[in-house]
């Protein structure tokens, strides 16, 4: 299925020639019948000689209806333009062609209606040159009578050539349906209909819903009029969604495959064409079926920040229109560059930040994102529109690897930091000598930095993390006399391992309270209890010894193997017990737990 949506002045025939090719009826309310106008959005559909379908979205061609126009064409990518042949180019052809523009529709044909009342020459010869100048650039134009029929045949044959032109819909593509209806059906619920233009829908997908904190469910799917388990991207769909009510959502609201969307309300664009010089500060940003008030603020020459009333789920690369509502005009095309600007709090970073639009159109660009956020989760990215290859191989880039998590970094900006990490580490030491090296938290919040893991990703021999602190390897990082006081213990008890250094022998050591919670945080010696200190790597050994015991073994028994006094032994086969390398049984003897 392709879809097509119309455009072009009121009373040109659109309605009428939808309804000759199809023999559905587009104008679908009692109003707009009486009226002989359409007002709102119409939908109709047919089989094509190819055997394919064409959907239409028929829109409104009165100038006071033109945000209803939008909303048709916003997520259509082809148009049939309809000329009168009698009446030729009006002002609503034009600005439904501007808008047309705006969106960068490239898609599209020229129906010049009425043939039957005039010469259609003249009106093709000028619709066709205003069209060439235009993203639709030259378009087959085929002259109908939507009264006789004749044409019709010719324009059923073009609609199948240009949809073999149109771009294959990417069915991997997250979801992202822009509600173009809302209505009620009795027993079924909340029904919204749009283009599905990418990705695919299920019954019973769960789909989010912007503002909304619980996901929508999809009850049922119609296509073409038809329950379908599933729908393909490019459909006209119908979803009824579960448990929502009809007065959550409405035309210009999005239905999203859940986390795939960034919600933003301050986007930086580039606007199209030659902007004019003075945009007012308000207007209306139209994108997909959502119309959303704007405040504008200049950048650069042809780039501005907006400031949306509402959060949309926008992507980087998204086209989408100004118009001024007041003066009936569009204003103009913009593409989005960034869905996640920076703020602009100091002076000069509104120069500073048009300079970097300069260089940006709108293109996802991962090497750059990564280079203007330095640090950016490659979830964050993907949700605004910049796709990160997540595979290994398959000629990923360095830099689209993650550094931690799902951190992502600028290659230059993360040697930066771990050479200023290196550096903080030094000067911590300095500055507190009888610390065991920076708390990982203060490393953090000194390198700015988002997240510990990052901290904990930068750190290198012969840096290493111990107990929560970044420093030096083993006693490198104490201070001179700890380590010297250290090397003593280890060159006296090093053949005695189980035996530790009475009080006395401390203090002559030099190894106060202080020092020896310095060691202990280093790791350079192992704290039994106040005062009873051993040197760290004994705990294997011990257990060794204690398994070469008959089982279970008594205190007494164990002090005896491991050469040592009750003073040791004891705080040390509780912590053993607490480590699950020994069990006390109810009588105090313990067994090795193997
Ligand atoms: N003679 C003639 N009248 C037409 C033709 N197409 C539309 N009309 C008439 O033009 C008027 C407007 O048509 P409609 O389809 O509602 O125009 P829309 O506003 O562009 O949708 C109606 O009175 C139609 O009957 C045509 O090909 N020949
Ligand atoms: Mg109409």
């Amino acid at each position: 299925m392709f879809v097509v949506a119309t455009a072009g002045h009121v009373d040109h025939g659109k309605s009428t020639l939808v309804r000759a090719l199809t023999g559905m009826e587009p104008d679908r309310w009692a109003e707009e019948r009486r009226r002989g106008m359409t007002i709102d959005l119409g939908f109709a559909w047919t089989t094509l000689p190819s055997g394919g379908t064409v959907a239409f979205v028929d829109v409104p061609g009165h100038e006071r209806f033109v945000p209803n126009m939008l909303a048709g064409v916003g997520p259509v990518p082809a148009a049939l333009i309809v000329v009168a042949a009698d009446e030729g180019w009006m002002p609503q052809s034009a600005e439904h062609l501007a808008a047309l523009d705006a969106l960068g529709v490239a898609y599209g044909l020229l129906a010049v209606t009425r043939a039957d009342l005039a010469d259609p020459g003249p009106a093709t010869a000028r619709a066709r040159a205003e069209i060439a100048a235009t993203s639709l650039g030259a378009v087959p134009a085929v002259a109908v009578s939507g009264l006789t029929g004749a044409g019709l045949p010719e324009l059923r044959a073009a609609l199948d050539r240009l949809a073999v032109d149109l771009p294959v819909p990417v069915l991997d593509d997250p979801v992202r349906l822009w509600v173009d209806r809302s209505f009620t059906v009795r027993g079924s619920g909340t029904v919204v209909t749009g283009t599905l233009g990418a990705g695919r829908l299920r019954v019973g997908d769960e789909l989010e819903l912007a503002g909304a904190d619980e996901p929508v469910r999809v009850r049922g799917l119609h296509s073409l009029g038809e329950a379908r388990p599933e729908a393909a991207a490019v459909a006209r769909v119908a979803v009824n969604l579960r448990g929502t009510p009809r007065d959550r959502l409405g035309r210009g609201d999005a239905l999203l495959t859940p986390g795939r969307f960034h919600h933003t309300d301050l986007v930086d664009v580039r606007l199209a064409g030659d902007p004019a010089a003075d945009l007012p500060a308000t207007l209306t940003l139209h994108v997909g079926s959502a119309a959303v008030p704007v405040r504008v603020r200049p950048l650069g020459p042809d780039t501005v920040r907006l400031r949306l009333a509402r959060p949309l789920p926008l992507l980087v690369g998204d086209r989408a229109l100004l118009r001024d509502p007041g003066r009936h005009h569009v204003s103009g095309g913009v593409r989005v560059l960034d869905v996640a600007p920076p703020p602009l709090a100091r002076r000069g970073a509104a120069a500073a930040r048009a300079q970097v639009l300069a260089e940006l159109d709108g293109r996802p660009d991962l090497a750059g994102e990564l280079r203007r956020r330095r640090l950016v989760r490659a979830g964050a990215l993907v949700r605004m529109g910049v796709p990160v290859p997540t595979a290994p191989g398959q000629g990923r880039p360095a830099f689209a690897k993650p550094v931690a998590g799902d951190w992502l970094a600028d290659p230059a900006y993360w040697r930066m930091l771990a050479g200023r990490l290196t550096e903080e580490v030094a000067r911590h030491a300095r500055e507190h000598p009888l610390e065991p090296g920076m708390p990982v938290d203060a490393l953090r919040q000194r390198l700015a930095l988002p997240d510990r893991v990052l901290v904990e990703a930068l750190v290198r021999p012969p840096l290493r993390i111990h107990s929560g602190r970044v420093g030096a390897a083993s006693t490198a990082a104490l201070p001179e006399p700890v380590a010297r006081a250290v090397q003593r213990v280890r060159a006296e008890y090093g053949d005695r391992p189980f035996r530790a250094p009475e009080a006395d022998r401390l203090v002559d050591l030099g190894l106060g309270p202080r020092e020896i919670g310095a060691a202990v945080r280093a790791g350079a010696l192992l704290r039994l209890a106040d005062n009873v200190v051993l040197l760290p790597d004994v705990l294997d050994d011990a257990v060794r010894v204690l398994a070469g015991l008959p089982q279970p073994f008594t205190l007494s028994a164990a002090r005896q193997a491991l050469d040592t006094t009750r003073r040791v032994a004891v705080p040390l086969l509780e912590l053993l017990d607490r480590r699950g390398a020994t069990r006390r049984l109810p009588d105090d003897a313990r067994i090795v737990v193997t």
